[in-house]
């Protein structure tokens, strides 16, 4: 599958980066391409200037709201950012209409976080002229979630995703959401942090995004999984995970050994297909999935149907109201990699609370504003009667 990526704002020009480094990665080791294009998009100028895989032209990093920004950014308020992407959307789609192979692009997938200004409010605008231009083509978003310290201190925060969430469930085919607070690692910097969870976010779309690219016999799986699988797996809320189990260099090959570690395969298997539901990118719970896939990476001599349907049934037990697709991808060398997609989540409560909270955070600011203008009177009242010298 191959997927045209644009970036909103900081984090997700930072992320369509990742993804234009992973179709570097995916032509050097394999030859084939996943990505048609990548593009960010930006009131910021020093967020473009510091990507590093996006072409350094303004075809790819594309400034926008100059005049009303200076190039600083839109500080937070997202309805500045859309109103920017509106007036300015000429410059975002001729570079899309003019990407050299537009024609093979699967998807669209737009991405951007949810709490800052420009991303959050340029997403859902960019999405919405895309549906009208490209009326057959799916239309994806990936929206990151803030870290739990950003809600506390900043309601702001609360604000943005939840305008940009609803946003963006009104025009996108599907919504990747991803917590960052639940890739963070103690024991980084922030900035390491947010480049190590970038490089974390890109990771499960690899093997998935190959998978029905390739074109050397030897690495086509015995059931392929292609952009049609998946984008009749993508619907309304979504999440992505990936586990891995490596395989050890010495085994057994014959007798009683040979079938204990044919045991040890499966094992492996769910083993890894567990890591990749405790490693979804948002904390879910997969009964509420109606749509879920899975894609099994591993060295062609370790898959076998026993292990394939191992694999299906550990996602059954827990996924029990979803259709499964699934694929294998002979490709890697020492491990045993899962990709797990869940998809189309009846409930999602992360979802749910920023939409509550967002709604007790206007009826406050009213409040709060009525209040001001009530104190405002008052002041007014009582300089009429203190005499000026002017
Ligand atoms: N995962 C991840 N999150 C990021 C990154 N950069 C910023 N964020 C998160 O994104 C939110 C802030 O949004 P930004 O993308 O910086 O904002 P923006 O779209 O550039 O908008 P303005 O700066 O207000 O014009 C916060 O929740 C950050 O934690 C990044 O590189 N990776
Ligand atoms: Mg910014």
């Amino acid at each position: 599958m191959k997927l045209l990526v644009i970036g909103c704002g900081q984090c997700g020009g930072r992320i369509a980066d990742e993804f234009a480094r992973l179709n570097r990665k995916a032509r050097a080791q394999r030859g084939i391409d996943i990505v048609t294009n990548a593009l960010a998009v930006n009131t910021d100028i020093a967020d473009l200037t510091g990507l590093s895989f996006i072409r350094p032209d303004q075809q790819h990093r594309i400034l926008v709201g100059g005049q009303k920004t200076g190039g600083h950014g839109v500080g937070k308020i997202n309805e500045l950012g859309a109103e920017i992407v509106r007036e300015e959307s000429e410059k975002i789609l001729e570079p899309i209409k003019t990407t050299r192979h537009f024609h093979e692009t699967d998807a669209f997938l737009l991405v951007a976080s949810g709490a800052g200004g420009t991303g959050s409010g340029a997403i859902s605008i960019l999405g919405q002229y895309l549906k009208e231009r490209y009326v057959d083509k799916p239309l994806y978003n990936l929206i990151v979630l803030p870290f739990k310290h950003e809600e506390k201190v900043e309601e702001r925060t609360i604000y943005n995703t939840a305008t940009c969430l609803k946003s963006t469930y009104l025009v996108a085919d599907a919504i990747f959401l991803v917590d960052n607070q639940r890739f963070v690692r103690k024991d980084f910097s922030i900035q390491d942090n947010l480049a190590k969870i970038n490089t974390l976010v890109v990771e499960p779309f690899y093997n998935l995004l190959c998978a029905g690219e390739e074109k050397k016999p030897r690495y086509i799986g015995a059931k392929i999984l292609d952009a049609g699988d998946i984008i009749q797996t993508l619907s309304g809320w979504t999440v992505i995970g990936y586990g891995k189990s490596q395989i050890p260099l010495l085994k057994l090959p014959f007798g009683a050994a040979g079938f204990r570690e044919q045991g040890n395969e499966s094992q492996r298997g769910v083993q890894a297909m567990s890591d990749a539901v405790s490693e979804l990118s948002l904390k879910c719970n997969p009964a509420d999935a109606r749509r879920a896939l899975y894609l099994l990476s591993a060295p062609p001599g370790e898959m076998n149907m026993s292990l394939v349907n191992e694999i299906g049934n550990s996602l059954k037990r827990i996924a029990t109201e979803a259709v499964i697709r699934s694929g294998d991808y002979p490709r890697e060398k020492r491990s045993l990699d899962i990709t797990l997609i869940l998809s189309e989540l009846a409930n999602v409560g992360k979802v749910m609370e920023y939409f509550t909270k967002a709604i007790h955070y206007i009826s406050s600011y009213k409040r709060r504003r009525e209040g001001i203008e009530y104190e405002q009177q008052g002041i007014e009242e009582a300089l009429r009667d203190i005499p000026s010298l002017l």
